[in-house]
């Protein structure tokens, strides 16, 4: 350890008292992995303030000697956003300290709340006040507010009320100088200047330190139905979306397409059912309302549907257990996956008319890349987000695969991240596939908010190269 990095560590205990800085080995560890085990960093410390102040008072230390800072909320990223690097030499800044919720206006309906509270824990409180905070994930029990700001999450409630970036009001931020920036205004129309809240959500902590949102909730929908059906092909799916629009879109607020593989493999370490007859895919919808009549409406759907072939087999949940057992299904793919063996994630969005067309591009530019991988597709399909997982066999390149899928999104004018952020994990692909006059305004962004590069190098975005920016 340098002269500089120990008089770093005195300052930031002095900051925040001793038991606020960890060092030990053990102590560091569960920061500096990945859930998944992907991505493996080595920090020179964790620090855990406790409120906004102690927060800018350690980016004013850490600028000053020279350490550049990881933040982290509840640590469930999936692309290494939140993860150090192994040098050692960086300061993992924990907010999970800050974790009050400051105040819920039920009439407003808006709530005020830090950066590390957990997600689950600010829905439950605003529950009680008959609202809701519309963002929905399997990680929600550990994922936090900073998080989910930070990495502007999506979920599967996107159709309805917008990723995260539609429900952030205000924030508050700390900024490389250590100058804290008070945005937090409780305003639904805001139009006064430059919207600059909008550069920190989904920069993934490189421009500066959210350390508190407003965000907006919604009333809780008193009814709710779920159904799971299965159809033979994804035109089928695609045509099921546009009549569920049709006939029940102002309440529709899950779309979510799993393919019979991963429902295969839900099944196999899950120890759960499939409820229906399989086909090639599984639709999992829901609708919500404070009006009555749901239910009636989703079996009208389902009946259409039969009608009109679209549907092989189909089940509406019968009770509020039963929509949990069917989206039991949906939430366990991910870890089913796991699992299963070695995966690479592909989280792609395309215009949902390109679906059909996309999965067959990939399907063969994949096999033409790889012998023995396997595909393991799902996502929230009514927005056009498939995670395009690959099992991979022991001699395919990773590489090569995550160049073949990323190609064919390409070719479809889609995104190569379509809501878990680019982190460390997808830097190379952005920088090979982002067209060079954007690549080029991220850079010019990055350099007028944080010029030394204090906050999370080596996420979001590649390093420049000589001469230009692509
Ligand atoms: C989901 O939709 C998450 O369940 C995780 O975004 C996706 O595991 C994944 O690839
Ligand atoms: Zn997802």
């Amino acid at each position: 350890m340098t002269a500089e990095q120990d008089a770093l560590l005195n300052q930031l205990r002095t900051i925040c008292g001793p038991a606020a800085v960890l060092t030990a080995t053990r102590d560091v560890e569960p920061y500096a992995v990945d859930w998944k085990r992907s991505f493996v960093g080595s920090p020179l410390c964790v620090v855990r303030p406790s409120n906004t102040g102690e927060v800018a008072a350690i980016v004013a230390a850490c600028g000053m000697h020279g350490a550049s800072i990881v933040p982290q909320g509840g640590n469930t990223g999936l692309a290494g956003g939140a993860t150090p690097d192994t040098s050692s030499s960086q300061v993992l800044l924990s907010l999970n300290r800050l974790s009050r919720i400051r105040s819920l206006d039920p009439v407003g309906m808006t709530v005020e709340v830090e950066a590390g509270a957990i997600l689950q824990s600010v829905k439950e409180e605003a529950a009680k006040r008959d609202r809701m905070l519309p963002v929905s994930l399997a990680a929600e029990g550990s994922a936090t507010i900073g998080g989910i700001v930070s990495t502007n999450a999506g979920g599967v409630n996107v159709l309805r009320y917008g990723m995260t970036r539609a429900l952030v009001l205000g924030l508050e931020v700390v900024l490389a100088d250590g100058t804290i920036v008070d945005g937090l205004r409780h305003l639904r129309k805001d139009n006064a200047g430059y919207d600059w809240k909008q550069l920190f959500i989904g920069a993934e902590g490189t421009l500066g330190i959210v350390t508190a949102a407003v965000l907006r909730l919604v009333p809780t929908p008193r009814h709710s139905v779920t159904a799971v059906l299965s159809v033979a092909g994804v035109e089928t799916a695609i045509a099921l979306y546009a009549k569920a629009q049709s006939e029940i879109g102002d309440v529709l607020s899950a779309f979510e397409l799993i393919s019979g593989d991963a429902i295969a493999l839900v099944e196999k370490h899950a120890g759960l059912k499939r409820p229906i007859a399989a086909g090639e895919w599984f639709l999992l919808i829901e609708a919500g309302s404070s009006l009555t009549g749901l239910e009636a409406a989703m079996e009208a759907l389902l009946a259409a549907a039969f009608e009109e072939e679209l549907a092989l087999d189909g089940v509406v949940a019968a009770s509020h257990q039963q929509a949990q057992s069917l989206w039991a299904l949906r939430e366990h793919v991910t870890e089913a996956e796991a699992r299963e063996g070695r995966s690479l994630k592909h989280d792609i969005s395309v215009p949902l008319t390109a679906v059909p067309s996309f999965l067959a591009d990939a399907r063969a530019a994949v096999a033409n890349v790889s012998g023995a991988a396997r595909l393991n597709v799902f996502g929230h399909l009514g927005d056009g987000n498939l995670h395009y997982n690959v099992l991979l066999g022991s001699e395919d390149d990773p590489a090569a695969v995550n160049r073949a899928v990323h190609d064919a999104v390409v070719r479809h004018r889609g995104s190569i991240s379509a809501e878990h952020g680019l982190g460390q994990y997808r830097v190379g692909e952005w920088q090979r596939t982002k067209a060079a006059a954007e690549q080029a305004l991220a850079h010019a962004i990055k350099q007028a908010i944080d010029p030394a590069g204090l906050f999370n190098p080596g996420k979001v975005l590649a390093a420049p190269t000589k001469g230009g920016t692509a």
